[in-house]
């Protein structure tokens, strides 16, 4: 089929998850009700979680532009979940901001203002924190979905402009342990060492954790075809998932033991042959240490640990040491606990210990989660970051940041308190924050809690596209662009830099980030001129921040993006092809082995017990996007997933006079909540799952434990004790 695309395309990437699938935006005239595509039609995914999803009508207050498919981009090669090809409703007048909102008086309702009031407000308010309690007494909290520019502005905003320490971001809650693993096993963290096509070559991909049916459903494919070209999946997950239906073999482990899973795998790979003595010399050091910790967890051991019968264990061991080359790939389930580091780590020694590490088709990796998950941790909204991934407290790091950004080094603050930390902070030692893309009020674990503190802040603003539950709070909301009415990048999980194109002006009224930090800029010191509005300007400085660093940009421009279907870093300068594959030589540790690490299996911080007899996990569903600011704006998404709800094996629901739908209260030491019963044998009799995508008495968050992995500072939002009965029953017990 020859497909010309019609002149007014532009080629852009979707606003949601990591894939950042290539799509493009057709401009519309008129309303009226917008066409349906069947599932399985060129483009569709037409497995689990695809759905008959109608195109978005422009018209009437509508967005004025069509997602259409972008055939040509490698990593979805058109093919669209729902929220993606719904992607442009959210740019309706109806369900967005269309002017900043400022609440006069303590207590009162937010009011319409203009940008001048509103800017002079929080430039008023930061000044006077500042003044009375310090440069740390002001807090910025950053996202994943930021764009390149947009969390590098930020981050320099924080430290030349506020001079705060106290700045950090959603993705701590997201890939953290995962990154933190890498850095101390490989000395780099890239996501994926590897393009997504190499999925599909593999000899057999152990996928933890990670539920891409729902999560990634344009990824789906790589699985597929990993199955078709005669590859082995195993799926690590304590729900049958759509995504575990696909797999060869399923272990359903107790959550939060996935330590001991992957230690009783190295054990077996020990003791029945298979370590790759020739890879692991050459290629790694500390092995003695860590098969010590390997060999101290007996299969039998873990088999009680974890739930998973020794014969499936042996069996996995068998299929990923049995084919020619193989793959780990962790998401949530494994790393969002409060051993999520070491967790990452025994995976990754897994790999190592079987040469299935720094190799063609072998690896491990990180299915990093946020639109910009990848690039959002790498220029500096992180508390301990430099553009570049470099790292703050590094003398080297500071001085060359900051003879980019024109300050003295010693200017610029130490490393500060991480997400949850911070969020917790507030009211106390931060006294006004600054939020610009993340709603914790719905995603911060411990919620209840977190948003007593948020009340109990001096000044809150908060820069969103729509009016979400933390904005709500807010003295000051600032109404921002979206992903088509702007240009900017991203990073995908694999690596690779892509461009978001502008194909639609915004709203009269609302104004971009960059605009913003601009605008505060001027207003605290007169450093606009560090400040520019124009993506690309600030791209070229991203790229002289990031040179020499270990997430070096300065190869990349936005004209290469364009020409190359994307650029992966490090891309150190023009000529230079982009790195695709890493580590294939070495690893990018100072002697360029690998390093083993010796992990032994902990429990969780909260472990069942009479009070709290089973375990809540928390996750996702495919017509949700994160707090759901954004997709409970989609109707057509509303009515996939309307609500929260608490899934439940039919022996607990029996045991517990709980029916299909009848309304469960969800008890933890962090409090209660309550939704309807989804009754499945999906899933562990001993476990019971929430997604977290609503406010309210369903939010998953009330529940949640914010215990804290030592390393990186992830809290526990897989695993927690609760109680459960029918919503009738009396509380207490
Ligand atoms: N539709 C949709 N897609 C999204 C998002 C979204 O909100 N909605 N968010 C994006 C973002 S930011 C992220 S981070 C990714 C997340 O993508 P995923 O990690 O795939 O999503 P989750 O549902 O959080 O968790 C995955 C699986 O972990 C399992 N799990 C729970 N506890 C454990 C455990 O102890 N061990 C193991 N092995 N597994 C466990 C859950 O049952 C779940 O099926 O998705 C991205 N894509
Ligand atoms: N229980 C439980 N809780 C979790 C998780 C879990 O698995 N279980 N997962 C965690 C994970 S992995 C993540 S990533 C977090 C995510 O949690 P959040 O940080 O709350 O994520 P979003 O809902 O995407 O919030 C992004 C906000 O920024 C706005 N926004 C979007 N684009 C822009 C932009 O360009 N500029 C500005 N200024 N605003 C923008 C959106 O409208 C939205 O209000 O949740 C975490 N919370
Ligand atoms: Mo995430």
């Amino acid at each position: 089929m020859n497909v010309t695309p019609a002149p007014a395309t532009v080629d852009t990437h979707c606003p949601y998850c990591a894939l950042q699938c290539g799509m493009g935006l057709r401009a519309v005239s008129g309303s009226g009700p917008g066409e349906e595509q069947e599932p399985g039609a060129a483009g569709v995914p037409d497995g689990p979680g695809a759905s008959r999803v109608p195109r978005v009508p422009g018209g009437r207050g509508g967005p004025g532009v069509e997602v259409v498919e972008r055939p040509s981009f490698p990593v979805n090669r058109g093919a669209l979940c729902g929220k993606g090809r719904t992607a442009a409703a959210v740019l309706d007048r109806r369900v967005r901001l269309t002017e900043p909102l400022v609440r006069r008086e303590p207590g009162g309702e937010l009011a319409p203002a203009g940008w001048d009031e509103a800017l002079d407000r929080i430039a008023e308010a930061l000044a006077r924190t500042r003044a009375a309690h310090g440069p740390d007494a002001v807090g910025v909290f950053g996202g994943g979905g930021l764009t390149n520019e947009k969390a590098y502005g930020l981050g320099k905003f924080a430290r030349v402009v506020l001079g705060t320490s106290q700045i950090d971001y959603n993705g701590r809650f997201c890939m953290s342990s995962a990154a933190a693993a890498h850095q101390r096993a490989f000395g780099l963290d890239r996501g994926l060492p590897f393009p997504l096509e190499d999925v599909a070559r593999t000899g057999c991909v152990v996928l933890v954790g990670s539920n891409i049916a729902e999560t990634m459903p344009p990824a789906l494919r790589y699985l597929r075809e990993l199955k078709e070209n005669g590859g082995k999946l195993v799926v690590v997950d304590p729900r049958r998932t759509r995504t575990a239906e696909l797999a060869d073999l399923h272990l359903a482990p107790r959550p939060g033991t996935d330590l001991a899973l992957a230690l009783g795998m190295l054990h077996l790979v020990v003791a029945e042959g298979h370590l790759d003595e020739a890879f692991v010399a050459a290629r790694t050091s500390g092995w003695p240490e860590a098969r010590a910790a390997a060999m101290a967890h007996w299969p039998e051991q873990v088999e009680r640990i974890t739930g998973v019968p020794l014969p499936a264990l042996r069996e996995a061991v068998e299929l990923f040491c049995g084919a020619p080359s193989g793959m780990v790939l962790t998401a949530r389930g494994p790393e969002q606990q409060s051993k999520g580091t070491d967790t990452v780590g025994a995976w990754i020694n897994l790999c190592l210990a079987t040469g299935r590490a720094g190799r063609p088709l072998s690896g491990y990796g990180c299915l990093t989660g946020q639109g910009n998950g990848q690039g959002g941790r790498e220029h500096g909204q992180k508390a301990d970051q430099l553009p570049g991934y470099r790292k703050l407290a590094d003398p080297a790091a500071r001085a060359h940041v900051a003879g980019v950004w024109g300050v003295h080094p010693d200017s610029l603050p130490a490393p500060g308190r991480s997400a949850y930390e911070l969020l917790d902070a507030l009211g106390t030692d931060i006294r006004s924050l600054l939020v610009m893309g993340s709603n914790p009020v719905v995603s911060a674990p411990r919620a209840a809690h977190i948003t007593e503190r948020f009340a109990a802040l001096d000044f809150l603003a908060v820069a969103d596209v729509v009016l979400s539950e933390t904005a709500a709070m807010a003295d000051v909301v600032l109404p921002v662009t979206q992903w088509a009415e702007e240009t900017g990048t991203t990073t995908n999980l694999e690596g690779r830099v892509v461009l978001r194109r502008k194909a639609l002006d915004p709203p009269a009224g609302v104004r971009s980030d960059l605009e913003v930090l601009n605008g505060l800029a001027s207003r605290l010191g007169g450093r606009e001129k560090s400040f520019p509005a124009d993506p690309e300007e600030v791209f070229e400085e991203l790229r002289r921040a990031s040179a020499g660093g270990p997430a070096d940009y300065s190869g990349i421009s936005y004209r290469r993006i364009a020409e190359e279907d994307g650029v992966f870093w490090p891309c150190p300068d023009e000529r230079h092809p982009g790195t695709r594959r890493l580590f294939l030589e070495r690893f990018a540790t100072e002697d360029g082995r690998a390093r083993f690490v010796p992990v032994t299996h902990r429990p969780a911080a909260e472990e069942p017990d009479a009070d709290f007899p089973l375990y809540l996990t928390t996750g996702r569903v495919v017509s949700q996007y994160q707090s759901g600011a954004q997709t409970r704006r989609v109707a057509e998404l509303n009515a996939a997933a309307p609500g929260p709800f608490v899934e439940l094996h039919p022996h607990l629901a029996e045991r517990l006079g709980v029916a299909e739908g009848d309304p469960v209260a969800v008890t933890s030491r962090r409090g209660r909540a309550v939704a309807p019963a989804r009754v499945t044998r999906d899933i562990r009799a001993d476990t019971v799952f929430m997604p977290f995508h609503w406010p309210g008495e369903g939010r998953a968050n009330t529940l949640t434990n914010p215990a804290l992995d030592p390393v990186s500072r992830m809290p526990e939002f897989k695993v927690c004790a609760v109680r459960v009965e029918a919503a009738d029953a009396p509380p207490g017990g």
